[in-house]
């Protein structure tokens, strides 16, 4: 039997199809970060997949080197987003912010682009707003249907955008969090969200930033959801293909660095703001000849692998039990680029019950509630969610008080 491979190679570039794509940074094959597997007494081989990213030197976006089939990755999910404090309270900060800046009245309509479980919409409705969400996993849009918000089980297109229009008429905003970067056209949901928006209407976005990633060498956000690594100058030039135009763009601290960018259909008269023209400013200064910007990049994601497994080979030696914190996805990308397993880190804990009882793709460590942490202490405890870092060593005081250590890997490597 012939099956189709859900992976390709991108040989032109996703965002203006140029060819002159160029390698780097090679993580290897590996499987895919969302995908916990049942504990397998058999050891089922688990598919992997070349991962890596290239830059276009035309358009400037940085992007995977092979994609993954969209229906493989987010047909089904187990990411839900309401299982972090720091991620409610952004939510309810990026709502605010949507309101305002589309002067938004009750009964105003406005449309969540991967809209998960509902965590952001919920902050629109409790203002009064219609909300619709879009989601393409049949498990979390029932999730969000069954909590009271409306969520249509689709990805996201010029196609879907027509089926909402047709139904629901033109929206006041359109808004998605790290979903522009997961697709691997990200021109067509551009398109599909100026087909949604109404004349003055806006398009908020977040997905982590290009900038972020190479400044705090974060290797382990790349993974096969995540397609596409963002700059202002590649959002631009993006959303200009799409007949929108950036107006501005407001740093996040969230997911180790995000940009918030709004964006207006281009016949719209607002101006781009003084803050987006100074930090596309910025960012041609710091990834000035980005080409060295991302070689020395490559070269310290490869130290971080050299001194985390050294420092993990060093604690054993001592005899210390090492666990980690947050099943993530990103934590996947470290483990498997780092090449650590179950001999090296017990287990992970993690408080969302969909991951629970799974083995982590690719390093089998088991998946465990958070209550493993008081009935079998470890010496060091991994955070791979080192993005909540705040919160989850404010939750875990108690374990730092009786002699524990948390092991910070991003940056740097290092005991906290
Ligand atoms: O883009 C993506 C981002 C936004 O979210 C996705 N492709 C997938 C996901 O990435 P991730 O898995 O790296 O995300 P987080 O938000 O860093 O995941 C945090 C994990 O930690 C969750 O599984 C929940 C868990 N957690 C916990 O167990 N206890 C988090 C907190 C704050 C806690 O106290």
């Amino acid at each position: 039997m012939i099956t189709e491979s859900p992976v390709r190679a991108v040989e032109r570039c996703l965002g203006c199809g140029s060819t002159a794509l160029e390698p780097v940074l090679d993580l290897g094959c590996q499987p895919l970060a969302n995908r916990f597997t049942r504990p397998d007494p058999l050891g089922a081989d688990e598919p992997a997949f070349p991962l890596g990213i290239q830059a276009c030197p035309d358009c400037c976006l940085v992007q995977l080197t092979h994609v993954v089939d969209p229906a493989v990755l987010f047909s089904a999910y187990l990411y839900v987003p309401s299982a972090s404090s720091t991620w409610v309270a952004h939510c309810a900060e990026l709502a605010a912010y949507v309101c305002a800046e589309a002067r938004l009245q009750p009964g105003d309509f406005v449309v969540e682009i991967g809209s998960n479980d509902g965590t952001l919409l919920r902050a629109f409705q409790t203002r009064g707003l219609r909300v619709l969400g879009v989601d393409p996993a049949a498990n979390i849009a029932a999730l969000a249907n069954a909590a009271g918000i409306p969520t249509l089980n689709r990805f996201f297109g010029v196609a879907t955008a027509e089926e909402v229009l047709a139904e629901h008429g033109p929206a006041s905003a359109v808004v998605s969090t790290n979903v522009l970067a997961h697709v691997p056209d990200p021109v067509a949901v551009l398109r599909g969200v100026r087909g949604l928006l109404r004349p003055g209407g806006l398009y908020v976005n977040e997905s982590p930033s290009l900038g972020d990633l190479v400044r705090h060498t974060e290797f382990d956000t790349i993974y096969h959801e995540h397609v596409s690594y963002f700059s202002l100058q590649a959002l631009a030039n993006l959303l200009a293909r799409a007949d929108l135009r950036l107006v501005d763009a407001v740093p996040q601290a969230v997911h180790g660095g995000s940009l918030r960018i709004v964006g207006v259909p281009s016949t719209s008269p607002r101006p781009a703001s003084a803050g987006l023209r100074q930090l596309l400013a910025e960012e041609q200064v710091a990834l000035r000849g980005d080409r060295r910007a991302l070689r020395d990049f490559a070269r310290r994601t490869a130290a971080v692998r050299e001194r985390l497994r050294a420092l993990l080979a060093r604690l054993r030696a001592d005899g210390k039990r090492v666990a980690a914190y947050g099943a993530t996805a990103k934590g996947n990308t470290l483990l498997g680029y780092c090449g650590l397993t179950a001999a090296d880190i017990a287990y992970i804990v993690d408080r969302n019950p969909l991951k629970q009882g799974l083995l982590a793709p690719g390093s089998r460590i088991p998946v465990v509630p958070p209550e493993r942490l008081t009935t079998d202490p470890p010496d060091v405890l991994l955070l791979l969610a080192w993005n909540l870092a705040d919160e989850i060593r404010q939750q875990l005081a108690w374990f730092a008080e009786r002699g524990g250590a948390f092991l910070l890997p991003i940056p740097e490597p290092r005991l906290v």
